[in-house]
């Protein structure tokens, strides 16, 4: 099996700093968490910042100066959201990929998101798509549920591959509203990648709050990648909250050698995601 790409996703836009304060939010607090994470076998961070008030913004001038704060601290690809919060406007989340970032997030569909919508209209993925391509971006697609991967066949279908040619795609599975976070769920998924998209299409996949464990051991075995951070969990087992970002970085590296599966480095991910 080939090497494992950890991604870590730290902040999130759903966690509030006040019920969780170990969350990642200031530019220097995230920097910090990059660069540990990163020590920790990451190779992949995604991005949501947020403002003074510690509550989420794609403000351009923040995300600009982010992206380069974590270039300057790490070799790690920097992946920004542009799935935002529930509440974000579509023109707000195109802007997002004015910041220049080496790959940026493209949700697949409409999901219902816990007691909230997070409205992903067919024009909108379409012109995201487009707009990452010309800009030289390159999407990691967000899965949400199953027909999510056959919406994003139809989109390269219709309007071709991304930039780099390379097709990755996130599972994030157990949001209430989406696709449950269990194994039957994601070898389903990793079945239906196989079956509709280009051959080569690489996946990994998340699980939020007490899913965790069963999509990252499952991701592990079926030869998928894996993502962690405070965005999906702030729950490192029962009963035992996460100390930090890296606390789960090192235990997704942990996973994958257990695997027998060597942890990919930025370069070594780069390479397999065609990241110029
Ligand atoms: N915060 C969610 C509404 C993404 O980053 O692209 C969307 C999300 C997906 O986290
Ligand atoms: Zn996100």
């Amino acid at each position: 099996m080939t090497g494992g790409i950890i991604t870590v996703a730290p902040t999130g836009a759903e966690v509030s700093k006040a019920d969780f304060p170990p969350l990642p939010v200031t530019l220097d607090e995230l920097v910090d968490t990059a660069v540990s994470c990163e020590e920790a076998g990451a190779s992949i961070i995604h991005v949501h910042i947020r403002g003074e008030d510690a509550l989420p913004t794609l403000d351009l001038g923040r995300l600009t100066d982010t992206v380069d704060a974590l270039r300057s601290a790490t070799d790690l690809v920097v992946q920004l959201s542009t799935g935002g919060a529930v509440t974000d406007p579509e023109s707000d989340r195109l802007r997002v990929l004015d910041a220049r970032p080496d790959m940026a997030s493209c949700t697949m569909g409409t999901v219902n998101f816990g007691d909230a919508v997070f409205m992903n209209r067919w024009d909108f993925i379409t012109e995201l798509h487009k707009s990452m391509r010309d800009k030289g971006v390159v999407p990691e697609y967000e899965i949400f549920d199953l027909g999510h991967l056959t919406n994003l066949a139809r989109l390269l279908d219709k309007h071709g591959l991304p930039h780099g040619g390379h097709v990755h795609v996130d599972f994030v599975l157990g949001v209430p509203g989406g696709a449950s976070g269990d194994a039957p769920t994601v070898t389903a998924m990793a079945d239906a990648v196989r079956r509709y998209l280009p051959e080569g299409t690489t996946f990994s996949a998340t699980g939020i709050g007490r899913t965790t464990m069963p999509v990252m051991l499952t991701s592990v075995a079926a030869g998928g990648h894996l993502r962690v951070g405070m965005e999906d969990t702030t729950s490192f087992r029962r009963g035992e909250k996460v100390a930090s970002n890296a606390q789960l970085a090192e235990r997704a590296a942990d996973a994958l050698r257990l695997a027998g599966r060597e942890v990919l480095d930025p370069e070594g991910t780069r390479k397999l995601l065609g990241i110029g």
